[in-house]
């Protein structure tokens, strides 16, 4: 179901003094059997904001002045962990928070558990002068649809939250390595159930746009454009639309578990790094531009 991905392997100076390799991979085909039901909202705290999802509304007009597109996020960085909490990076009129869910199942593992989303210290042989934390996912013996570990975007400003637009980017970058395949996914208001915050969807629900992940022990850079976003067919048949993001999120189906896996610096990307990308550049820590990362780490 999966083939194997490309891969760009180098090693920079900065990296190599910890030991570090990296391995940039583009994810080569879609795994269109993933299809957990998965919760986007689980972790979330609730501040003193209105949450626009108009649930006991008509469907035609369920999100409210959420129909107007707002406008489009600039700062790439989501989160790069470091300040330990369970809050995306915070930015301008965007909010996100972590959040990990499973199927419940009796004496299955999930790390983080629910409603207890917190990065964790990386090893001390992969800390480097600006990372320390990441997060940390691992689950097992989950028997229904599996295990979900990700973060809500939403646009916040005028006393509301609406969906995220994301329209300026073509795609996300981060680095993981870990044991397993997940798949990342992206979830919109066409494919989030009605009865979730923000969702429209109201049959086959849950078929998330998303794109599979193969970790490795090594540190990687993977690089998702939105372009080769792919649901699964099974469900709701639905345009991906940059302009409504919902959140980002990793899954593990049941068939592959166990996984155990770091993800960080997940950030989105613009067309012009995309294309670097695909030139055989790697992106690489620099391309967080959030972050103050010495010449020494540069790629
Ligand atoms: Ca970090």
């Amino acid at each position: 179901m999966n083939n194997p991905l490309k891969c760009n392997r180098w090693r920079n100076s900065g990296l190599a003094a910890v030991g570090i390799s990296l391995t940039a991979c583009h994810a080569q085909t879609n795994d269109a059997t993933s299809a957990p039901p998965l919760f986007g909202g689980q972790g979330a705290t609730v501040e003193a904001v209105e949450a626009v999802d108009g649930s006991s509304q008509d469907p035609s007009t369920a999100i409210g002045p959420c129909h107007v597109v707002r406008p489009p996020g600039d700062r790439p960085l989501i989160d790069d962990f470091e300040d330990g909490d369970n809050q995306a990076f915070k930015v301008f009129e965007r909010e996100g928070w972590w959040w990990s869910t499973s199927d419940g199942t009796e004496g299955a593992k999930l790390h983080p558990p629910a409603h207890a989303f917190v990065p964790e210290t990386l090893p001390e042989g992969d800390r480097q002068l600006e990372s320390t934390f990441a997060a940390h996912l691992s689950a097992a013996g989950q028997e229904n649809w599996g295990a979900a570990w990700g973060t809500t975007l939403r646009w916040v400003g005028d006393g509301i939250r609406c969906p995220f637009n994301a329209s300026r980017f073509v795609g996300v970058r981060f680095v993981a390595k870990g044991e397993g395949t997940v798949t990342m996914q992206f979830p919109i208001p066409a494919t989030v159930p009605a009865n979730e915050d923000m969702g429209q969807c109201e049959s086959k629900c849950w078929d998330l746009h998303g794109k599979p992940v193969m970790l490795t022990g090594e540190w990687q850079e993977f690089v998702v454009p939105f372009e080769k976003l792919q649901q699964g067919g099974w469900g709701i048949d639905s345009r991906f639309d940059t302009e409504r993001l919902l959140g980002i999120q990793f899954s593990a189906k049941t068939a592959k578990q166990p996984v155990d896996f770091w993800i960080d610096d997940l950030q989105f990307i613009t067309e012009e790094q995309l294309a670097q990308w695909r030139a055989g550049g790697p992106l690489g820590f620099a391309a967080t531009a959030a972050l103050a990362w010495s010449t020494e780490t540069t790629f």
